[in-house]
């Protein structure tokens, strides 16, 4: 039996009744999904940025975050008067719960996180304290930022206490930008607590509003497994791109290899590429290193290996093109995707603008870049005539795997055009048959 304070019981009661108002502090790419899933749940919602300009875009109905369709969700309830964006701190009165999603970059040196905005944000909420709230952190941070940094920050600056006066938990996102929504709803999430009705409160939220299952632990173990996920995701892929490399060396056709071998039961290897892009994977990894000092560290240098990719990208295009008679700054190359992963208008960390800036390095200087989501180039051209230029190309990379590239045959590329397939989208044994010379990572 749990001993809960009156407050308790009815802040439990108002979040089980779905009457509990909830503020989304941060409302980027996981504040924005969550704030409107939770709308969907059938919860009031609203949500607080300290960027004034991304309210008045959000209140005008554009999203600022890469979300399918997220435009038309949003105008549903800033119509309807459901949900609305404010940079006024005095909105959090109003709240019975608070979310917060702000984001928590790598520093300077990249050995910890930069946790200005977190830090800030907490305050804020600090400040506006003034009954019992359940407050949940989202945003990824290294491991013992809960029980070190944040509840104590809270107290302090509050100067109330944990479980008697206000209520913490620590819960990471785990949606899939370009897919957020359906997977706030469906993911299976944890729950991170020092005190038994921070959790149980928690529970009661998410269990309405997940399809998946909601686990209880502390807050430590939830930030080690969030590092996990995304870490344990970056080293198979690291995995991957080195055994991609070693079949090279042995001519050997790695997606063969890669596939016969997926065929044991418990193995399962990742997919090689021209490197990890996003907001997440290029950086998690090295929070779950904070304060853990080794000189062998599986995880940093799996982190190395996927950082070397766009090079090696451009290490195969440069021995392609050795021994042709013309200067290399006299090709035209065509790069498919400049979005970080297939199908999304994501351009953060992409793979592309690294093989972008290396070819203008090593000398290329007519560079053009498709991609059939989103504009950005990093300093190439841009074309949105997918068919004409690839016929006029003497060099195509295909740096993400769209499905609008799916159907890519040998006829519509110029003959004897270089076709680097980095993701292994296009069908080899067609390429192989023309005259085109068809590489590939492994
Ligand atoms: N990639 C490969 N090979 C693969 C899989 C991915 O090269 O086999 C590349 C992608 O092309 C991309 C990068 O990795 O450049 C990252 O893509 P992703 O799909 O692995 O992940 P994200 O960054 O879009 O989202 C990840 C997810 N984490 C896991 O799958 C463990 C998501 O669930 C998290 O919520 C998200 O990070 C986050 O916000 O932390």
């Amino acid at each position: 039996m749990l001993s809960q304070s009156n407050e308790e019981v009815k802040l439990l009661e108002k979040i089980k009744r779905k009457e509990a108002n909830i503020m989304i502090l941060g409302l980027g790419q996981v504040g924005l999904p969550t704030a409107v899933a939770l709308l969907e749940c059938g919860y009031s919602v609203n949500g607080f940025d300290i960027d004034k300009s991304r309210v008045d875009q959000i209140n005008s109905g554009v999203s600022p975050i890469p979300e399918k369709n997220f435009n038309k969700i949003l105008a549903k309830y800033l119509n309807g008067k459901k949900f609305s964006a404010t940079n006024n701190p005095d909105s959090l009165l109003e709240a019975d719960v608070i979310i917060v999603c702000v984001a928590t970059p790598l520093n300077l040196s990249r050995t910890n996180a930069d946790l200005g905005m977190l830090g800030q944000a907490i305050m804020t909420v600090a400040y506006k304290l003034d009954r019992m709230k359940l407050i949940i952190i989202e945003s990824t941070i290294p491991p013992g930022t809960m029980k070190n940094y944040v509840i104590p920050k809270v107290e302090a600056t509050a100067n109330k206490k944990n479980g008697e006066h206000f209520l913490i938990s620590y819960c990471p996102e785990r949606i899939s930008p370009g897919n957020a929504i359906y997977e706030f709803l469906n993911n299976s999430r944890l729950i991170g607590a020092e005190d038994i009705i921070s959790s149980t409160a928690t529970l009661e939220l998410l269990s309405r509003v997940t399809s998946g299952r909601v686990y209880q632990t502390d807050t430590a173990t939830a930030e080690l497994c969030k590092l996990a996920e995304n870490s344990y995701r970056d080293v198979n892929i690291a995995f991957a791109n080195e055994l991609a490399m070693i079949c090279e060396n042995h001519k050997v056709d790695s997606a063969e290899v890669i596939k016969l071998a997926n065929t044991h039961p418990r193995v399962n290897i990742h997919s090689p590429g021209p490197g990890v892009g996003g907001p997440c994977l290029p950086k998690d990894p090295y929070l779950l290193l904070v304060n853990f000092m080794t000189q062998n560290s599986l995880i940093r240098t799996a982190r190395s290996i996927n950082d070397k990719m766009p090079e090696h990208v451009v290490d195969l295009i440069l021995s392609a093109v050795t021994g042709n008679d013309y200067p290399i700054s006299k090709l035209n190359v065509l790069i498919l995707g400049s979005s970080y992963k297939p199908n999304v208008n994501d351009t953060r960390n992409s793979p592309t603008e690294l093989i972008i800036q290396k070819l203008m390095e090593a000398g290329f200087t007519d560079i053009k870049v498709h991609d059939p989501y989103t504009n950005d180039t990093f300093g190439a051209q841009s074309t949105s005539d997918l068919y004409g230029t690839l016929s006029r190309s003497g060099c195509v990379i295909l740096a993400t795997a769209h499905s609008d590239y799916l159907n890519l045959r040998p006829e519509m590329f110029r003959k004897e055009a270089i076709v680097l397939d980095t993701v292994r989208l296009l069908k080899r044994k067609e390429f192989d048959s023309t005259g085109l010379r068809y590489i590939s990572i492994g």
